[in-house]
């Protein structure tokens, strides 16, 4: 696809402003959270990272009109933080028991297990913390702020992430067929990037039911299944090197993408995605070219 926007610098600049945003929460509120787990927060939140979520968010409350400089970046981050948790748990022993993320080690290997457990668990309620903050601070509603709080805290829940964890972690070692998969993916991995598109659009717009936010879902739960698609296929096809962590879902017998489709099928199936994405903005007439090269961006990553 040609995009009129020129991925690798709008990431870039995109990611800068992340930077800063996470930089500014954590010293608001690391002062929160129990001293001994300072360390392993701060990894888990500043190490690398693509930082796709709150780019996301970013990218659709600027589509939807939401004025500049008010503030959008502090509440993106609210949802890196709540991923930035999830990755910390993700990786412990009675997880997924990684050494590697990013390219470092991860933050049990270099703080201990109980600092990630209890850190990770404390990013939760701050993440949160955070949202509610910075939404007061851009001048929203209190009914628009509550909403938020709502997008959040489902979309990280058992409804949402945590339920699609556990699903699975019971999954492993079974055959699961493309409806089972796609169920577990739409919460694990899409819930989290929907509701970075969800808050977004509800900040920017002035009515909670405008349609255009239900486009922006819709697209969020395009490009979240081809995002985990985009994803086993690096699992199956790229190197530790390259991923900056250990492939693992042959390790741990998880059912993927690319065993229900070969690699061909997979990525064929996360392009076809992205084309649903597209027509869901379409539809909705939203001019979004940076959503529109983000969503090639999630297939086309190579990490
Ligand atoms: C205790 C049941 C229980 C749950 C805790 C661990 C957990 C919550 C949830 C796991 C959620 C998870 C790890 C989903 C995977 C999503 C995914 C594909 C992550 C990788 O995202 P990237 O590639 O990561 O955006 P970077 O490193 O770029 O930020």
């Amino acid at each position: 696809m040609d995009s009129v926007v020129d991925i690798p610098t709008f990431l870039q600049m995109e990611r800068n402003r992340v930077e800063g945003a996470l930089r500014r929460a954590l010293s608001a509120l690391l002062p929160l959270a129990p001293i001994q787990t300072r360390d392993a927060i701060r990894q888990g939140v500043t190490t690398g990272g693509k930082r796709l979520r709150p780019i996301l968010c970013m990218a659709a409350y600027e589509a939807l009109g939401g004025p500049p400089r008010h503030g959008i970046e502090e509440l993106a981050v609210s949802v890196e933080l709540i991923h930035a948790y999830s990755l910390m748990h993700d990786d412990l022993p009675c997880m997924d028991d990684a050494p590697l993320r990013r390219g470092s080690p991860t933050p049990h290997m270099v703080h201990g297990e109980p600092a990630v457990v209890v850190g990770g668990a404390a990013l939760i309620p701050l993440a949160h913390l955070h949202l509610w903050r910075s939404s007061g601070a851009m001048g929203l509603t209190d009914e628009i702020r509550r909403e938020l709080l709502r997008i959040m805290a489902r979309a990280a829940g058992g409804e949402g992430m945590v339920g699609g964890q556990a699903l699975d972690l019971l999954g492993e070692g079974q055959a699961l067929g493309r409806n089972e998969l796609d169920g577990l993916h739409r919460r694990k991995t899409g819930a989290l990037l929907t509701a970075s598109l969800e808050l977004g659009a509800v900040a920017a717009l002035p009515d909670l039911d405008h349609p255009a936010r239900a486009a922006m879902v819709a697209y969020g739960e395009a490009i979240g299944l081809a995002f985990q698609i985009t994803d086993d296929v690096l699992d199956a096809t790229a190197d530790a090197a390259a991923l900056g962590k250990e492939p693992s879902d042959s390790l741990l017998e998880k059912s993927t993408y690319v065993a229900l489709l070969g690699v061909e099928g997979a990525r064929n199936a996360a392009l076809d995605l992205t084309g649903s994405a597209r027509e869901a903005l379409e539809a909705a007439h939203v001019q979004a070219p940076a959503l529109e090269a983000l969503a090639h961006y999630v297939v086309s990553r190579d990490r």
